[in-house]
């Protein structure tokens, strides 16, 4: 079903304090950056545990151009206007049963509002977990994690896996974090010639392969970038050097543009960059001064990526100039 077209989306860094961004109109949400969501707030403002490395960080801003409405349900919040619906479920590993279990009931919500919303087509997620790389072999959190997801997708007949980011943070111990980005129109899945679908990584990995995209493009043009990292075919190159990894992981984000036959990243492409070890940040923004336009808004926040060897994961959008 191809549906009505869809209002203007639209992610950005802004500096502005918290009220401010929530009064405008078109907000569908707000994301705030080392801090946990404020209890019994506005559902469309999260707080996301990863320390941000350049203080004052700016906040995170979606808009629609549409009267949004909002709402929350236990630990699942949701806000949506224009045909697009931002969906936040946070819970915690004491109360769920461990980290399977957490990701379990995270991902049963989330799929299950989704699926029973306007909004139906899942685009975008993005996962933080605690202590993701703890663990040895296949009890590694982030490998758990990963078969939790794929029950979970799999029991609600999802073969289509949408864009993800999958990250550690070091604020409160056991606090899953999962938000998401759904549509009334679908999207289209974007992989990259250059990496193996993570969805058929080799046993190595783990026992379930992770269930995302590379990148998905939106119903109304517009790029939405998966956690991008030195990884090329299945395998992480680079290990212990942080300036060949950002290199790589660049390398693997413009051949992802090309792909979807788009331009340079620009002003209007928000990135988010996860690095593992905060003495990196200066390294890490000097390989990105020279590979990315200045005007490409980027926030540096502390964030474990899922195989140890990785140091760095960049993430994020570029929207306008679609083919
Ligand atoms: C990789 O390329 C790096 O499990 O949702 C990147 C993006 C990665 C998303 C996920 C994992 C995920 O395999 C790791």
């Amino acid at each position: 079903m191809k549906g009505a077209a869809l209002g203007k989306f639209s992610v950005s860094y802004r500096t502005e304090p918290v009220e401010t961004l929530l009064d405008r109109p078109g907000t569908l949400a707000v994301l705030s950056f080392g801090q946990a969501s404020p209890q019994a707030a506005d559902p469309r403002h999260l707080g996301i545990l990863q320390t941000p490395l350049t203080p004052p960080a700016p906040r995170e801003l979606w808009s629609v151009d549409a009267e949004v409405s909002h709402g929350a349900d236990g630990a699942l919040r949701w806000s949506r206007g224009g045909g697009w619906q931002f969906i936040a479920v946070e819970v915690d590993e004491g109360a769920s049963g461990g980290v399977e279990a957490a990701c379990g009931v995270a991902y049963d919500r989330l799929l299950a509002h989704v699926a029973a919303s306007p909004e139906r087509h899942l685009l975008r997620i993005w996962n933080y977990l605690g202590a993701i790389n703890a663990g040895d072999g296949d009890d590694e959190r982030y490998r758990r994690f990963c078969n939790a997801r794929a029950r979970s997708m799999a029991a609600q007949g999802i073969v289509r896996y949408p864009a993800a980011t999958a990250i550690g943070h070091r604020g409160i111990p056991g606090r899953l974090q999962v938000y998401a980005l759904s549509a009334a129109r679908d999207g289209d899945v974007l992989e990259n010639p250059r990496q193996v679908s993570a969805w058929q990584y080799p046993r190595q990995y783990g026992p379930t392969p992770p269930n995302f995209a590379r990148a998905m493009q939106l119903p109304e043009g517009g790029l939405a970038i998966s956690g991008t990292a030195a990884v090329i075919g299945h395998a992480s190159c680079h290990t212990g050097n942080i300036t060949a990894q950002v290199e790589e992981a660049v390398a693997n984000l413009h051949t992802l543009l090309e792909s979807a036959a788009l331009p340079a990243f620009d002003a209007a492409s928000p990135l988010k960059v996860y690095v593992r070890n905060p003495e990196d940040a200066e390294a890490i923004n000097t390989v990105l001064d020279r590979h990315l336009d200045p005007a490409v808004p980027r926030l540096l926040l502390q964030g474990d990526i899922c195989r140890r060897e990785l140091l760095v994961e960049i993430d994020g959008w570029r929207f306008g100039n679609h083919a």
